[in-house]
């Protein structure tokens, strides 16, 4: 998939979700822990058919600019263009129009730039991993979920030496050599060198899932940026530009996108069989728990034909009802295991298990049984409520700050 900058329906949106990465051996540890005994059993057949929780590093879904594709390249080419991790070099570098004051540079023509061996010896002593979906700002659903790891950035900034005039950095992957496929995003320093709040620091990562980084998901080494959607993400990471610009210069910034916004909350569904008139209906789904947090997944059927005629455009006013969120999974999946998560931020380091449930940044699975309805077509409509109470699309409503719009899907009863 290339450069997606239109907003794909909800039902797209499932269909990439449920494409990747179904993990059927893995499915019965999702809902085998604490709490899932108080399940439905007629929810047992889409239970069964939840992908697993964490997605195997070749099943996320690619967003990935270039011509040729950088992760396609044969072999020889990578190693001589540094996308191998023996060939790999960053360059850290003052911005050339606006430069930071740095006591030292790292660059190839000095041959100072930074090697991957370099990397993981920084990483013996500040390595990290966290959790964190991937979404595309204008794709809106995941495209995988994963345990990430590297070194935060801030270690590498310090390396410069850094006395003044930095208020911005900036960083791009490779591009073919090619001014036009340059992919740039951009950070506020202060969120560099400073985790607010509880986030994870801003990576340079080398693995997911315990495993090195391939070339399709970005490496040797790509950008992870906790809160941010893809964009600010970078793969294929060779250049990072300290700056005394003020504002930020990224290419998502073309087409209109939000590039200032965190990862928002919101629900989808999975599974919405059609029914037999007032037999009971199992639905599943999955809600992206964005900075906000996630106090409650919510469902809503109305009768298609009939018009809201409330002066409520988000469906405040209408009878939700709520869902259940699916309780911790016992089996992780995606190739993540209990002592991987044990040296996981966020994850209690003696039991492997999530300190807070559900966790930001990350998915979590729910489902509902309705009531038997009388034969038609319906709507269902499902939402999220925020830590904070926000019901979607609010607060951020905007599809271009990420999408939030409340999903509808069509339900029929027949008799
Ligand atoms: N160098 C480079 N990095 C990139 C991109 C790109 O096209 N080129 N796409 C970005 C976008 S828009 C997204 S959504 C994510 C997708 O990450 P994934 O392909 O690993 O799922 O990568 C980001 N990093
Ligand atoms: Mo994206």
């Amino acid at each position: 998939m290339s450069q997606p900058d239109t907003a794909p329906d909800a039902e797209l949106t499932r269909r990439l979700f449920l494409r990747s990465g179904i993990g059927l051996a893995s499915t019965g540890g999702l809902v085998a822990s604490g709490g899932a005994a108080e399940l439905p059993p007629e929810l047992s057949p889409a239970l069964e058919k939840l992908e697993s929780y964490f997605t195997p590093p070749a099943k996320f879904n690619d967003v990935s600019r270039g011509t040729p594709l950088p992760h396609r390249l044969p072999d020889d080419k990578k190693r001589e263009v540094g996308l191998t991790r023996e060939t790999w070099r960053l360059e850290v570098i003052p911005d050339p129009e606006h430069p930071a004051t740095l006591g030292k540079s790292f660059t190839k023509a000095a041959g100072t730039a930074l090697d991957f061996p370099a990397l993981l010896k920084l990483g013996e002593k500040h390595a990290v991993r966290f959790a964190k979906v991937m979404t595309c700002l204008n794709i809106g659903c995941p495209l995988g979920m994963g345990v990430w790891e590297g070194i935060p950035l801030r270690e590498v900034v310090w390396l410069t030496r850094p006395k003044e005039n930095l208020r911005r950095i900036f960083y791009n992957g490779y591009h073919n050599d090619d001014p036009k496929q340059l992919f740039r995003s951009s950070l506020p320093i202060g969120r560099v060198l400073e985790d607010l709040d509880d986030m994870p620091p801003v990576i340079l990562c080398y693995k997911l899932n315990g495993e090195w980084l391939s070339s399709e998901r970005g490496g040797p080494v790509r950008m992870l940026v906790p809160e941010a959607y893809g964009f600010k993400s970078v793969k294929w990471l060779t250049h990072v530009v300290l700056s005394n610009l003020a504002h930020a210069n990224d290419t998502y910034a073309n087409a209109n996108n939000d590039i200032e916004s965190p990862l928002k909350s919101f629900a989808a569904t999975l599974s919405v069989p059609g029914g037999k008139a007032d037999q009971p209906i199992p639905v599943t789904g999955y809600a992206q728990v964005g900075v906000s947090g996630l106090k409650k997944v919510q469902v809503w059927v109305f009768p298609a034909g009939q018009a809201w005629t409330a002066d409520d455009p988000y469906f405040t006013s209408a009878p939700w009802t709520d869902a259940q969120i699916l309780p911790v999974p016992k089996e992780w999946g995606g190739g993540v295991g209990g002592d991987l998560l044990k040296q996981t931020m966020g994850f209690d380091p003696s039991t492997g298990r999530p300190k807070l449930w559900p966790m930001r940044l990350a998915k979590v699975y729910w489902a509902v049984v309705l009531p038997g309805l009388q034969a038609g077509e319906y709507t269902l409509r499902c939402r999220t409520l925020d830590a904070k109470g926000h019901a979607q699309p609010m607060p951020r409503p905007f599809r271009k700050s990420g999408h939030c719009a409340i999903e509808a899907v069509k339900l029929t009863v027949t008799t």
